[in-house]
């Protein structure tokens, strides 16, 4: 009797020294995983889970062809193949965009001898979302971009730019969108003001970082002018042919320029007083320095650019009062600007090339 008492003392001491040894290795095994191969170990039970939803729903797609994504995640995920199909690749795995486009080529022909037609121009650009937006595909943009656009009766400069601009700035691998604030009525013409209007419309869409402004009729020349910000305001219409290929005087801020919205928040946005022609960029540029920014800009030869020739607008004479106004933005930097901005939207239209706003503004 005590003999097989003293036995089974004895088996029972064995047992629990296994399973002891058998929770140390299990510890040991446990805390040598990588916190990354347990991440690659879920991941994979998750693809797994996902396959077998597919299936059992029919819908597994191509498995594992080799686009750009497919290596950027096998990669990240140290090559562990794995059968993609369908399933949407987590956004963490793409990367940042370069920040120099490889897809960039340089200088560019540009004229406006052929006309060019709005369908002709859906057609070329199928890889755009409605309203004129555009995401790269393979990379994370570094800057999400709007751009803006001042916008009355210049249908035919709007093609052009269109036609030009799109391509342009998908080889610069922006995430952007294309705003025409287009002047409702017939008073006389506001720049600043529809600029103002493009930057708050724009925020009320997406989160933009980078807000560019553009005057519908000039066409980069090169596509290494990136449309994005700097950590200073940026001016991307640096040598028009208007002016001979070079800056008309060296405060000109005029054409197209790039604000951070930190840069552009900090001078209070631009001036809603002036109707009509000029001054107001010079306004703009007095608002950064007061504000102690400085102006940067590309070389003479990436920033060329082409102006559409055209005669003065209807109801956009010179503005008499632009000197006046000039003389005085100290005094009206913060009670003029984006916080005093006042607005209505009469229609806003959604095509795949743009997203056009029609505004009211007011009048002088
Ligand atoms: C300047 C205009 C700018 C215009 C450029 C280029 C003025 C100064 C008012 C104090 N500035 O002369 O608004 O963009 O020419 O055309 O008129």
């Amino acid at each position: 009797m005590s003999e097989s008492v003293g036995f089974f003392t004895k088996a029972c001491v064995v047992l629990v020294l296994l399973c002891g040894l058998h929770l140390i290795v299990a510890l040991i095994f446990y805390l040598s995983e990588s916190p990354l191969a347990k991440f690659r170990n879920y991941r994979h039970i998750s693809f797994i889970s996902d396959m077998v939803n597919s299936q059992t729903h029919g819908e597994l797609g191509q498995a594992d062809n080799e686009t750009l994504d497919v290596a950027v995640y096998k990669r990240i995920y140290n090559n562990e193949t794995v059968i993609i199909g369908d399933v949407e690749k987590p956004a963490e795995v793409l990367e940042s965009c370069p920040e120099t486009s490889p897809l960039l080529v340089g200088q560019l022909r540009v004229e406006f001898s052929t006309p060019v037609d709005f369908n002709l121009v859906r057609q070329g650009n199928k890889h755009l979302t409605m309203g004129g937006r555009y995401t790269p595909t393979k990379c994370v943009a570094l800057q999400k971009v709007a751009i803006i656009i001042p916008y009355r009766n210049r249908e035919e400069h709007l093609k052009y730019w269109l036609y030009y601009l799109h391509p342009i700035l998908k080889r610069q691998l922006l995430d952007y969108g294309i705003y025409i604030i287009e002047q409702d009525g017939e008073n006389t013409f506001n720049r600043a003001k529809l600029l103002n209007v493009g930057y708050a419309e724009a925020l009320k869409e997406y989160d933009y970082d980078c807000f560019i402004f553009s005057d519908v009729d000039i066409i980069p020349m090169d596509d290494r002018n990136t449309y994005g910000c700097s950590s200073q305001p940026r001016h991307l219409s640096v040598s028009m042919d208007k002016f001979g290929f070079r800056l008309p005087y060296k405060q000109y801020f005029g054409g197209v320029s790039a604000m951070s919205k930190k840069q552009y928040e900090k001078i209070n946005g631009f001036p809603n007083n002036y109707w009509g022609w000029g001054g107001e960029d010079d306004d703009i540029f007095n608002r950064l320095s007061i504000r102690g920014m400085r102006i940067s800009r590309p070389s003479a030869e990436i920033g060329k650019c082409k102006m559409i020739r055209h005669g003065r607008d209807r109801k956009n004479e010179e503005n008499p009062q632009r000197f006046n106004r000039n003389a005085h933005t100290r005094q009206t930097i913060n009670t003029d600007g984006i916080r005093s901005l006042k607005y209505k939207v009469v229609n806003i239209e959604k095509d795949l090339l743009y997203t056009k706003i029609r505004v009211d503004i007011g009048k002088p």
